[in-house]
């Protein structure tokens, strides 16, 4: 890998006028957040696959087990870092005249590396919602999180999307059209498999963008990109 990032590749990027960067739980991989698919088994809670868990139903069925399942992964990412991925993508905020970071994670990663404006298409593990006022909650690191609602006293859940769930209104509105705006789209740590969000890179490139994928495995999405860098983003990204 090292190197081998193509002059022109390198060109490309360092001349953009509107970059789109998508990631996924791939780039906070290195920061020991575990990816939901990758390496071909996929995340499991209490003998429940991830998109059981993570759903809608779930929320109706049984608060109490999705709350016990987004504890454990608050307190998992209690203790961890931002990565060199993050701290790259971070930096390249201010470089381009238009620069826009969508990302499908909740974990705060990249607010945590400095990137501002960041649109988290999946919400954040960081946040409650009443499920009936749908006042909005931060809830501390290392805190416990409020019991209810103070405005109307109902039950909280993870301001999260969950599976089966429409996305934060505005969210894709936004994304796609920057997708369709930007010269350079940057898919990394993504299996592409979870859609709205796939759709961006693809809106990208029928609006003609230049499409680089970053991550360690082929994805669906590979054989639509202008290049394909297989590598680690902690290891890739800073050498863009
Ligand atoms: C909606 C929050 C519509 C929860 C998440 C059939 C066909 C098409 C679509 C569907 C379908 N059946 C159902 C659907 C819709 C569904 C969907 O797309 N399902 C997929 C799985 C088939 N989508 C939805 O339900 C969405 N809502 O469509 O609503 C609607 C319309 C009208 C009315 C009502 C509703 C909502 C989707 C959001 C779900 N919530 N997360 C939580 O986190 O608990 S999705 C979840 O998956 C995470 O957000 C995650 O980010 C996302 C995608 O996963 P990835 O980020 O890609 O992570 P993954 O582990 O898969 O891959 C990691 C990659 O990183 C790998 O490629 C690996 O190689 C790479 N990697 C590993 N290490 C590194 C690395 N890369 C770089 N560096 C490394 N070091
Ligand atoms: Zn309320």
């Amino acid at each position: 890998m090292g190197s081998d990032i193509s002059v022109e590749l390198r060109q490309r990027f360092q001349n953009a006028q509107s970059v789109l960067v998508l990631t996924g739980a791939g780039v906070s991989a290195e920061s020991g957040v575990p990816t939901f698919r990758g390496g071909g088994n996929s995340l499991v809670w209490k003998g429940m696959p991830f998109d059981v868990i993570s759903s809608a139903q779930m929320v109706e069925q049984d608060l109490n087990a999705v709350w016990e399942w987004f504890d454990y992964r608050r307190a998992l990412l209690s203790e961890l870092r931002p990565n060199a991925g993050h701290h790259a993508i971070a930096r390249w905020q201010e470089q381009f005249p238009e620069f826009m970071l969508v990302t499908q994670n909740i974990d705060g990663l990249h607010q945590s590396a400095g990137s501002k404006d960041v649109i988290e298409m999946h919400g954040s593990i960081w946040r409650a919602r009443c499920i009936s006022c749908h006042d909005r909650y931060q809830i501390p690191k290392s805190k416990p999180r409020p019991s209810s609602c103070q405005s109307c006293g109902d039950r909280l859940r993870p301001d999260v999307v969950l599976f089966g769930e429409m996305l934060p209104s505005g969210a894709f509105e936004q994304s796609a059209k920057a997708a369709s705006r930007c010269d350079f789209c940057l898919v990394v740590g993504t299996s592409a498999l979870v859609y709205p969000a796939a759709e961006l890179p693809m809106i990208a490139k029928s609006a003609g963008a230049y499409l680089c994928e970053v991550n360690p495995e082929l994805t669906p999405l590979s054989q639509f990109c202008d290049m394909v860098l297989t590598g680690r983003a902690g290891q890739v990204l800073p050498l863009l």
